[in-house]
């Protein structure tokens, strides 16, 4: 039997979806699922790379023990992050993690030698400490040079698999690197960082074939006949293929470790409006762009729970949420000090103390704000997007797990006054399928594909009411205008 793989890889678990078309819907299994983390290690948050590709070859066994013989796969992971590849073909280094301190203060210090505008002018990508300009620029210079390779942490995995090393686009343009207008390497910024283009293997779009799993390290496995098709490889790029688009003028919300809030446009905006708001403009599949905004998202709530030993799962601490009384704090959720504190409960505790706030102290007040800050965070930024892409949004799409948390649909549909449509929560390992059937000839392009997951999926609909909270949104901007975020 021949079936589509999606590896799909996030910050704190990784699995493999099975997926096929049967009777004109998308099917979709959940084959094998895995803790993902990083660890210090040599003074440094470093992602376990080897741990991941063991994990991708114990879920491809299982495949072929439920009788797949032949198989296309895709792989998805988070951005920014990359490999340092020596001239044997093996990694330097584990690859340290975007949330590692070694760049907290990268951005100041190489914009007082490039400015920002020039840089968002070439590249339209948004500052983030974290992009994989600033985490070059921290690099070690000896490691940097000796490097043969430097490859996105999907292309790595993709190369460790078949031996075939690419720079898939998607993944590429948020290392805030990528000439819009030349769509290559900047050659300015390469030179800022000491890093020559051919450092960087050969750019690729979203849908090539990459090649056959070959590598010998991992013989002892007994595995499917594996042809890896190079899919959008960053899990944003592919959330937002697998995302139902409905609505004359929509808006889509990926919804997991982070909040990416934002719309899919022809053209790129790196406007001035943009530039201020820190917009991005991170390259999609097939000649799109996704013009978004990074909010801290879920992180916070995971943070939380894991705080907690566990002991609430994620639906509880939703329970618990919903019983406290609304709007009690007001929280800047995107102040870099929540990005990765030693404490998340401790870093929260305080911001309400020093803004002269409530206290926050059981896990569903703790929750709730998140939560409400959130769709706060959310509902302002609608309104943002709206103006400077000048298109009256009137849909909200919200994808991923975050799309199940039913408070925070409807606070945000009522606060922003959208209608809000959540599901699937699965549209990365969708959107990581469809490009693989699009590839190979399954579905015809994304706007089938987009009507498929409307047939497949159960979505949800939430109307807005925004006579529910009338003037919450109006003291949250005036809060947000005084706060002091911390970020570099
Ligand atoms: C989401 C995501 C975001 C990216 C962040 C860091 O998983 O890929 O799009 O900004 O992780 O890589």
């Amino acid at each position: 039997m021949k079936a589509y793989v999606a590896v799909d890889i996030g910050a704190s678990s990784g699995r493999l979806m099975l997926g096929d078309v049967v009777d004109g819907q998308l099917k979709l299994k959940e084959v094998h699922r895995f803790k993902n983390g990083f660890k210090n290690e040599d003074g440094h948050d470093r992602w376990q790379i080897d741990h991941i590709i063991d994990e991708i070859f114990a879920g491809l066994e299982k495949v072929k023990k439920m009788g797949y013989t032949l198989i296309d796969m895709g792989i998805d992971t988070w951005a920014v992050d990359y490999v340092l590849v020596g001239a044997d073909g093996k990694k330097m280094h584990d690859p340290v993690s975007y949330r590692d301190t070694r760049t907290n203060t990268a951005i100041s210090k190489l914009t007082s030698e490039l400015p920002k505008s020039y840089i968002y002018e070439k590249t339209g990508i948004q500052f983030q400490n974290f992009n994989t300009l600033y985490q070059l620029y921290t690099e070690e210079r000896n490691d940097l040079a000796k490097a043969d390779k430097i490859l996105m942490i999907p292309d790595y995995i993709g190369y460790v698999l078949t031996g075939n090393a690419v720079t898939e686009v998607t993944n590429a343009s948020t290392t805030q690197m990528l000439n819009l207008r030349q769509g290559l390497f900047d050659k300015d910024l390469l030179k800022e960082v000491n890093v020559a283009q051919d450092q960087f293997p050969q750019l690729v779009e979203s849908g090539t074939p990459l090649g056959k799993i070959s590598h010998k390290w991992h013989m002892k496995y007994d595995i499917p006949d594996t042809d890896v098709i190079t899919v959008a490889t960053h899990d944003t790029a592919s959330a937002v293929i697998g995302t139902p688009g409905l609505g004359d003028h929509w808006a889509f919300l990926s919804s997991g470790t982070w909040s990416l809030l934002g719309a899919e446009l022809n053209t790129p905006e790196n406007g001035q409006d943009a530039f201020k708001e820190n917009y991005t403009n991170e390259w999609g599949a097939y000649g799109t762009y996704r013009f978004l905004k990074n909010i801290m998202g879920l992180w916070i709530v995971q943070c939380i729970k894991r705080e907690l030993n566990d002991k609430y799962s994620f639906n509880e601490l939703a329970e618990m949420a919903d019983k406290v009384a609304p709007f009690r704090v007001f929280i800047d959720v995107n102040d870099q000090r929540f990005e990765n504190p030693k404490s998340m409960i401790k870093e929260l505790q305080q911001y309400v103390a020093e803004t002269g706030q409530a206290k926050l102290e059981t896990p569903g007040e703790l929750t709730r704000a998140v939560y409400e800050n959130l769709a706060l965070y959310y509902a302002n930024e609608i309104q943002k997007l709206s103006t400077i892409i000048a298109d009256p949004i009137d849909t909200l799409n919200i994808v991923g797990g975050g799309s199940n948390v039913t408070l925070m649909n409807q606070l945000t549909a009522d606060l922003a006054g959208v209608k809000v449509v959540a599901g699937p929560s699965e549209a990365t390992a969708i959107g990581n399928l469809l490009v693989q059937m699009i590839t190979t000839g399954r579905v015809k392009d994304v706007v089938a594909g987009r009507k498929l997951i409307r047939e497949s999926f159960d979505l949800k609909t939430y109307q807005p009411d925004t006579s529910a909270y009338p003037d919450v949104l109006t003291k949250y901007k005036a809060f947000m205008k005084t706060a002091k975020p911390t970020k570099a």
